[in-house]
Parts: C-alpha cells; sequence; structure tokens
C-alpha cells in the first residue's frame, strides 16, 4: 500500500504565486506517488471572519485552481474539510491532550490576533485543526511553504504526546517543503510573505490575475537602489524575484547566475513576468473549462469526500477505544 500524504488550502481569498509554487506545483508532482488527499480547508477560513456568499464561492473556486493546476480527480481525493464531519470531531479529542502553553507560541496565531478587534477561540485551536486534518489519514507526508512548518512540528509533537499516552495511534507526518519557492514575499515590501490576507493591490500575483495586471504589478516591484543583479550583493526584492523565476522555470543556479549576473532591474522585471505569464496563461484556461462544466466541480467533492470518509471515520473510532470513550459495539 503506498504511503498518504495530505494537504490543504484556506478558501479565504484569491490564490496567489506563494500558494502555487509553496503547495499546489509540489501536490501535483508528487501525487502519483502517494495516496493523496487534497483538502480545502473552510473551517479553518472561519477562524477569521469570512462574508458568507463570498466564502462559498470561493470554496469552488480553489477546487477548480487544484484542478488546473494538474491535481487529477480521478487519482487524488479533492474534498472539502466541513463536509467530513470527522475533522471536527477529532480536533476536539486533540485539544483535550494539547497543552495551551504549545499553541500560545504559535508565530502565526500571534500575528493573525494582532489583527482581529475580538480573537475567536476557533483562531487559537487553528493548529489543532490543523494537526486533526492530518493524523485523521495517518498521512506520512504533508507538502507545504515555509510558513507552515511550526504548525507542523506542533502537529507532530501532538501525535507524539497522543501516541505516548495511549499507546502507538498516529503516524508521525513529515514536512515536505519545496527547495526554490517555499517562501515567496511580497512584491510591495520583500520582507512580508505572500499573503492572500494583505490587502495592498500590488501585493501578490494572483493565479487568476490577466496578464495586463501580472506585468504592472511586476513591473512595480520594490527593489532596491542599486542599478543592476549582483550576486555578491543581493536584496530582498531582487532576490524575490530571481526565486518566482527560478521557481516557475526549473533553472538551475548556475544557469540562474549566468544569466542575470550584471542585468538591469528592468529587464529582469519584463523576463519575470514573462515566465509567470507563460505559465498562467494555459493554467487559466484550464480553470475556466473547468468552471464552464456544470456540475462537475461537485461531483469531483461529493467523491472526494465519499472515497475519504471511511478512513477518517475508522480513525476517529479508534481514538475513542484508545481514550476509553463509548464506541458502540
Ligand atoms: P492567509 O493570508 O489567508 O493566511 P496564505 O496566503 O498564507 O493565506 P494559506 O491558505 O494559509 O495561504 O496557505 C496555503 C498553502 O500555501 C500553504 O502550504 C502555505 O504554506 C503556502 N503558502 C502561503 N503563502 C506562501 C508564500 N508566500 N510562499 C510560499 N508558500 C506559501
Ligand atoms: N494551515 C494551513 C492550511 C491547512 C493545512 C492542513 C495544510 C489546514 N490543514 C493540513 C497542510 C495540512 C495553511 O496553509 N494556512
Amino acid at each position: 500500500m503506498k504511503a498518504r500524504v495530505f494537504s490543504g488550502v484556506q478558501p479565504s481569498g484569491n490564490l496567489h504565486i506563494g500558494n502555487y509554487l509553496g503547495a499546489l506545483k509540489n501536490w501535483v508532482i508528487i501525487q502519483h506517488d502517494y495516496e493523496s488527499i487534497y483538502c480545502i480547508v473552510d473551517m479553518h477560513a472561519v477562524t477569521v471572519y469570512q462574508q458568507p456568499e463570498e466564502l462559498r464561492s470561493k470554496i469552488l473556486e480553489t477546487a477548480a485552481l487544484f484542478l488546473a493546476s494538474g491535481i487529477d480527480p480521478k487519482h487524488s481525493a479533492v474534498m472539502v474539510q466541513s463536509s467530513v464531519p470527522a475533522h471536527a470531531e477529532l480536533a476536539w479529542l486533540l485539544t483535550c491532550v494539547t497543552p495551551m502553553g504549545w499553541l500560545s507560541r504559535m508565530t502565526q496565531f500571534k500575528a493573525k490576533a494582532e489583527k482581529q478587534e475580538t480573537v475567536g477561540d476557533g483562531l487559537f485551536q487553528y493548529p489543532v485543526l490543523m494537526a486533526a486534518d492530518i493524523l485523521l489519514y495517518q498521512a506520512a507526508i504533508v507538502p507545504v511553504g515555509d510558513d507552515q512548518a511550526q504548525h507542523l512540528e506542533l502537529t507532530r509533537d501532538v501525535a507524539q504526546r497522543f501516541n505516548s499516552l495511549y499507546g502507538d495511534t498516529f503516524v508521525v507526518p513529515e514536512t515536505k517543503l519545496p527547495t526554490v519557492g517555499a517562501r515567496v514575499m511580497g512584491l510591495d515590501d520583500p520582507l512580508k510573505k505572500m499573503s492572500k490576507s494583505e490587502p495592498g493591490a500590488g501585493h501578490a500575483v494572483a493565479l487568476l490575475d490577466p496578464p495586463g495586471v501580472i506585468r504592472k504589478k511586476i513591473l512595480r516591484a520594490t527593489t532596491d537602489s542599486q542599478p543592476a543583479v549582483d550576486y555578491s550583493a543581493l536584496g530582498p526584492g531582487v532576490e524575490n524575484l530571481l526565486n518566482i523565476f527560478q521557481a516557475f522555470s526549473g533553472w538551475a543556479d548556475g544557469q540562474m547566475q549566468s544569466h542575470f549576473s550584471g542585468m538591469r532591474y528592468g529587464d529582469l522585471k519584463k523576463q519575470v513576468a514573462e515566465m509567470v505569464i507563460s505559465h498562467l496563461e494555459p493554467f487559466q484556461k484550464r480553470y475556466h473549462e473547468i468552471v464552464s462544466e456544470p456540475g462537475y466541480l461537485d461531483g469531483v467533492l461529493r467523491d472526494g469526500a465519499a472515497r475519504v470518509s471511511p478512513i477518517a471515520n475508522s480513525t476517529v473510532e479508534l481514538v475513542k477505544r484508545r481514550m476509553g470513550l463509548y464506541v458502540p459495539s
């Protein structure tokens, strides 16, 4: 039997090239080496307020973006978190073995809580729900971007704590980060991670941005006061543009250096923009084909949930037995 891979994206805004390079692209590459489950984590999205109509449409949009990236729904299960109730059930059981001190160290919680007027308890428990997503399927591998590494460490700690309290129950998962593109930075501020929830118009290239918009955003990206690329003293803005180019093109380090050394920033930006556009154009064409087929996405999501539910339910039953909860015979 193949080992399992699990990962998820929140349907909380417009997916951007950071989500693609940090997560989706790698999901596609490894999907056939594993039994793969890719999830739209809508219960994570509501840890901060989401406008209901918008959330509903973003869930389907996110599913279509998964498929447009090349996820094959015949092989990989594509599903929505809230349609498999076992995610919430296991999350509760895991909150009972997760020390609050571990959660209060989470840097994403601190950063997101700062931006809220009132902080829902769900935002604090967010990493426990994430641990439940992964442990529910006994996933061995979790491909994510760099910003999720701390949550994955917590997931491993929760699994190990549960295993030591109640006996071997969970597979302890490995984090899989991409070699290039694990942390794409904002175009307007290269010291900040590119993020769906940043408001600035020039911050992120969305996967569905038209070519003209992509060109404009990249040509306006923040660089530094140098005129041209100097590999011995790369500023963060230029380094980010080079990373984006390398992650899309797949070029080796040597090829990157000999091509871009000494290139003026204006020319670098033009080349990065054309590289991004050449990848996103066919991607967007597939996206529009997928969303124009009535009922297709609902079918994929229904099938995904039906395929994973037996695995999820049997893990919850095992966990209940291990903890001594009542399981009818
Ligand atoms: P939000 O701002 O709503 O928290 P986000 O843009 O951080 O959203 P997530 O849904 O949290 O996106 O992340 C989905 C996946 O994309 C995760 O695997 C995450 O690590 C990855 N990812 C997110 N932002 C980046 C980035 N800037 N560079 C590389 N990977 C990223
Ligand atoms: N918290 C993740 C999304 C997420 C996830 C998961 C990723 C929820 N559950 C399980 C991997 C595995 C994020 O990217 N913000």
